[in-house]
């Protein structure tokens, strides 16, 4: 009894989360088909106390597969969701290549679990700075309104891979022990510079777009307005790396339509929303951080100040696992609605 599930990108960081999540979500997961580029094949991982072999993917691998998890690029996810659609199965993709799309969903459970229903075969996870903002953020938009949002956040190395993970780690002990370095990853593989992120913070995160935002930020201000059936919505972002190894922070400044909400009904909606803790007590230094906040899947909201000059401006800290609440548990939590709406 249950689903026959894939995981393409199964060796990777996010695919790894995604595993452990469906373990302990305890996902009725009856066959496990594990996939990956030529390169990880033949690799061993184990699931629920059992070893699987990881395959090259190929179209037919996704014969028989009716939820297919997706997180190896975007390039992979465009030439193998089609096939895994074409084979029956519902692809949950975790990557940028179809969030746009209109005939694509694009789903945060708490925020639009509803969106489902209107799936043609891919759904589309959001970007993780995107995912933990609007968790937060549906609530009080729901309660009364939201006109403006404006968000800088402060990234996790992980949020980039492995590879800059590494990079923070052998720059750190580089800098620490008076080595030379030579940054080769961050802030983009693939661009014309390399920065240092040890002791350091680079604002850029992804390549530039022509209207000098870069892709991270855009997709956090696009991503957004989908999410939240909000095309009017008035949202910039200024998207920044730090050297900490998982958990993304932002500091997030928004505007409500009504004039007269208080700090305290702002704690109480958030209190009582779905996926979010709040910690917020300054008497008590009580505020979420990245440090205490990794293998969490829930959203973590403090600091929250009504703004000293706009009556309906507010200032919120928002933290989350970018690998779970923004990757891994997002996907297996969009998984597990298909289930309960029947639409597996
Ligand atoms: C980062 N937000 O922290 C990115 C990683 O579109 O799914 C996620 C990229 C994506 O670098």
């Amino acid at each position: 009894n249950g689903y026959h599930v894939a995981v393409l990108g199964a060796t990777g960081a996010v695919g790894q989360q995604m595993l452990k999540t469906l373990e302990e979500r305890n996902f009725p997961v009856s066959k496990l088909t594990l996939l990956s580029s030529e390169r990880s094949a033949g690799k061993k991982v184990l699931f629920r106390g059992e070893e699987h072999i990881v395959q090259a993917a190929s179209p037919e691998k996704f014969e028989g597969v009716q939820i297919a998890l997706f997180s190896a690029g975007g390039s992979i996810s465009k030439i193998f969701a089609p096939e895994a659609v074409k084979h029956g199965a519902i692809v949950v993709d975790n990557t940028s290549a179809f969030r746009m799309a209109q005939d694509v969903p694009l789903v945060v459970p708490e925020v639009n679990e509803e969106d489902l229903k209107l799936h043609k075969g891919i759904i589309a996870n959001p970007n993780c700075s995107t995912i933990q903002m609007v968790a937060a953020l549906e609530p009080l938009r729901k309660a009364h309104g939201l006109n403006k949002v404006i968000v800088s956040t402060y990234q996790a190395v992980s949020g980039s891979g492995a590879a800059a993970i590494e990079e923070l780690k052998t720059q750190s002990e580089a800098i620490l022990s008076g080595k030379d370095f030579t940054p080769e990853i961050l802030p983009v593989k693939g661009d014309k510079k390399h920065f240092q992120i040890a002791f350091n913070a680079i604002p850029q995160i992804d390549k530039f777009e022509d209207n000098g935002f870069t892709f991270e930020e855009m997709k956090m201000m696009n991503e957004t307005k989908k999410i939240m059936h909000m095309p009017e919505l008035e949202i910039a972002a200024t998207c920044v790396r730090i050297p900490v190894e998982t958990g993304h922070s932002e500091s997030v400044y928004i505007e409500l339509d009504s004039d007269h909400v208080e700090v305290t009904e702002i704690r109480e909606l958030l209190k009582e929303a779905p996926g979010v803790t709040l910690q917020d007590d300054p008497s008590a230094q009580l505020y979420p951080m990245p440090a205490d906040c990794v293998g969490k899947n829930d959203v973590f909201v403090g600091r929250i100040r009504k703004d000293p000059d706009r009556a309906n401006g507010f200032h919120l800290w928002i933290v989350s696992d970018n690998l779970l609440k923004g990757a891994a548990w997002n996907s297996v939590q969009i998984a597990e609605s298909l289930v309960q709406l029947k639409l597996v």
